[in-house]
C-alpha cells in the first residue's frame, strides 16, 4: 500500500486553494466534478502524494453532510493499493467493517472503496486503485 491522499472537507473549493496554492505554493494539478460522490476536488502536489480539497455539490451530498455535523476539517486518508478488489475480499474475512464490499468510481475513474470507521479508529479510510492500473 502507499498514500495516495490525505482529503480536506471544504466550504469553497476556491477560497481554500487561495491557501494551498497561492500562500503555500502548491501545484494544483486538477479540478474535477465527481458527480457520483457529490463532491468538486482539486488535487494539489505534495512531494510523491496528494491533498485533495473536497467541495460538497450540495447540502445533501456526504461531505455537504460532513460538514453540517462536524464543521470543515480533515475528512478521510486515501491508501492506494493494487488490486482492490482483493484487498476488500481480505478486509472482510479480517471481520473488517466495510462502508463499499464493492468498489465504486472516484476521482481520476480510480476504483475506490471506504471502510467504516469504527474498524480504522475512528479515521475514515479510503482504498483507491487508480484507473491506469485497473485489470481487466
Ligand atoms: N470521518 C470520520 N467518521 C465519519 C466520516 C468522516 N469523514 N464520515 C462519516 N463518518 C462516520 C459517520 O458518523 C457514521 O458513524 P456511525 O455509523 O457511528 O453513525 C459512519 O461513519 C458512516 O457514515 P454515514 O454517513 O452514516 O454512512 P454512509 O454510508 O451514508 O456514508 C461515507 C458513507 C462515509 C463513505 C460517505 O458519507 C462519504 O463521506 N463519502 C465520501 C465522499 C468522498 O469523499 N468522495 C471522494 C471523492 C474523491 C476521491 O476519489 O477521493
Amino acid at each position: 500500500m502507499r498514500m495516495d491522499h490525505i482529503a480536506v472537507a471544504v466550504d469553497n473549493l476556491e477560497e481554500s486553494l487561495r491557501f494551498y496554492k497561492e500562500t503555500l505554493g502548491l501545484d494544483c494539478i486538477t479540478i474535477e466534478t465527481v458527480e457520483e460522490q457529490g463532491v468538486r476536488v482539486a488535487k494539489l502536489e505534495v512531494g510523491n502524494t496528494h491533498i485533495e480539497l473536497l467541495e460538497p455539490l450540495g447540502p445533501d451530498t456526504p461531505v455537504g453532510k460532513f460538514i453540517a455535523k462536524r464543521g470543515t476539517g480533515l475528512h478521510h486518508i486515501c491508501l492506494g493499493v493494487d488490486n482492490i478488489e482483493d484487498e476488500l475480499g481480505k478486509l472482510k474475512e479480517k471481520g473488517i467493517k466495510l462502508i463499499d464490499e464493492k468498489p465504486r468510481v472516484g476521482a481520476d475513474g480510480a476504483s475506490i472503496a471506504f471502510l467504516h470507521p469504527k474498524s480504522t479508529s475512528g479515521v475514515l479510510l479510503e482504498l483507491s486503485q487508480p484507473i491506469d492500473n485497473l485489470h481487466d
